[in-house]
């Protein structure tokens, strides 16, 4: 293994804007379907999070001062387009992420910047979002529209993890309006998604910007609870499938594999319902197929899994009670815990060399995929600021374990061009609320106070020095 990263590697920290940002429903901004959903629900609120709105400036002053040359940030689509999709620009909105950008410049922090972060509009989400095509031509236009409004920006992603956002919404019920087990419209929703995605790779390779582009999937390596048991195997290939392989072969062939198709026409079956490819569709998603610059990874875990022929039975730990999570999808498989396998209290499975098997799947069964980035990896803990400290030296173990593999990978040819923690400093979590804390700064929700954990100093040292 190589002993160290490359030169101009990237270690960064990320953050999402509905997760940071606060200024919900305030200076002009839209609203999105979060809004009403969890103020019903009435668990915790996005407001203010923390307070990235009005301290971004001071967050990048940290980022800088903690040797990170890149962060993630995203930009709330209803923040620009307040009244769902396009129609007429908010003008504070739109300030909002230059001054957010000068101030990265500013710091030496290079802007990842990504379109969409689970934060559709509310008037395009109540339509269908992503199933309903009027959703796909917005999204191309407010992509257009940011493309030529933000020439400081020349790292761009479309979509965060289109697998969390229709799995958690069609399949496990967690998100708004969420129902459970429907897997034929998760599919479609997906496919659908990777088709705005294509269109908007079009329009930046045509439009002759001077940056990149790419997508983020969340990835899974989804192994076998037994190798030899045939119904484990079937099982771990349908939730590959359905978390990563229809989303990976849109990415980079444009269009599915035969293997691909076969999974996808059974677990549409299992559900009663079927997804729809248009030829059209596929003729730009293979054009685009060929322009990605690069992906994005956000890898927290992998899976084990069993056959299952039983009713949907899901629980989602969202309290960090350890052990009280469940996952049991008819027509997919059951998700179980190999044993030994380490897990944290929100029964997240810790096994870093899934991130090492996915990287190597992915560069041998997509050659053209150019480069790749881990734009999210990192661990949820219930951190304690103790004498004006953090310890979170578990944490530290989890991110070095991980960054260890991603050098395999590189040693093995891999190109891998950064790494960002989820997350920057702690926020909102959507499922979750304040209780589960990611970030490398401790942030008192109260007084909205930062505090530098361990994992900051260590991290500190590991960017300057690009050694383990
Ligand atoms: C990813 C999302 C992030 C973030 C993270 C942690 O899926 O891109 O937005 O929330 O996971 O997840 P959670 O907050 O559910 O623990």
């Amino acid at each position: 293994t190589p002993q160290r990263f490359p030169d101009n590697f990237v270690f960064g920290g990320a953050t999402a804007a509905y997760q940071v940002e606060g200024a919900c429903q305030t200076h002009g901004k839209g609203k999105v379907a979060w809004d009403d959903y969890l103020a019903q629900q009435g668990r915790f609120s996005p407001e203010p999070a923390c307070d990235f709105y009005n301290r971004y400036d001071s967050d990048l002053e940290l980022c800088e001062r903690f040797g990170m040359n890149g962060i993630r940030v995203s930009i709330a689509w209803s923040r620009i387009f307040p009244n769902g999709g396009v129609g007429e620009p908010n003008p504070e909105g739109i300030a909002f992420y230059h001054n957010l950008f000068a101030s990265c410049r500013a710091r030496g922090v290079e802007p990842y910047v990504t379109l969409h972060h689970f934060d559709s509009p509310a008037a395009l989400y109540a339509n269908g979002d992503f199933l309903n095509r009027d959703t796909i031509d917005a999204f191309e236009a407010y992509a257009r529209f940011c493309f030529d409004e933000y020439p400081e920006v020349t790292r761009w992603f479309t979509f965060n993890e289109i697998a969390a956002a229709t799995l958690n919404r069609y399949v496990e019920g967690t998100w708004p309006q969420g129902k459970k087990g429907c897997l034929h419209e998760c599919l479609q929703a997906q496919h659908n998604m990777m088709l705005a995605h294509a269109r908007a790779v079009l329009a930046y390779k045509q439009g002759g910007y001077p940056g990149t582009i790419g997508v983020i999937h969340a990835l899974e390596y989804k192994y076998p609870y037994d190798p030899a048991c045939p119904g484990d195997v079937q099982a771990a290939k349908n939730d590959d499938v359905l978390q990563n392989r229809l989303l990976l072969d849109a990415t980079f062939r444009g269009d599915y594999a035969p293997d691909t198709l076969q999974i996808i026409d059974h677990l549409c079956q299992a559900s009663n319902g079927s997804v729809e490819f248009l030829d059209d569709d596929l003729s730009i998603m293979r054009r685009a197929a060929q322009l990605n610059d690069c992906l994005g990874i956000n890898y927290y875990q992998s899976r084990f899994l069993k056959a299952f022929d039983g009713e949907t039975d899901l629980h989602h730990n969202g309290t960090g009670d350890k052990g009280t999570g469940r996952w049991r999808v008819a027509g997919v498989g059951e998700r179980a815990v190999r044993p030994g396998v380490p897990t944290t209290d929100w029964d997240w499975i810790i096994y870093p060399k899934g991130l090492f098997d996915l990287m190597m799947d992915i560069s041998l069964c997509y050659p053209n995929y150019k480069q790749l980035f881990i734009t999210e990896n990192g661990m949820g803990r219930k951190d304690q600021l103790v004498d004006g400290t953090v310890d979170d030296s578990e944490r530290i173990a989890y991110v070095e374990d991980h960054l260890r593999w991603i050098l395999k990978a590189i040693e093995c040819g891999v190109d891998v061009g950064g790494y960002f923690m989820w997350s920057l400093q702690d926020q909102f979590s959507w499922t979750n609320g304040y209780n589960k804390r990611y970030g490398f700064f401790y942030v008192d929700f109260e007084t909205q106070q930062r505090t530098p954990k361990a994992s900051a100093y260590w991290f500190k040292r590991v960017a300057q020095t690009k050694r383990l």
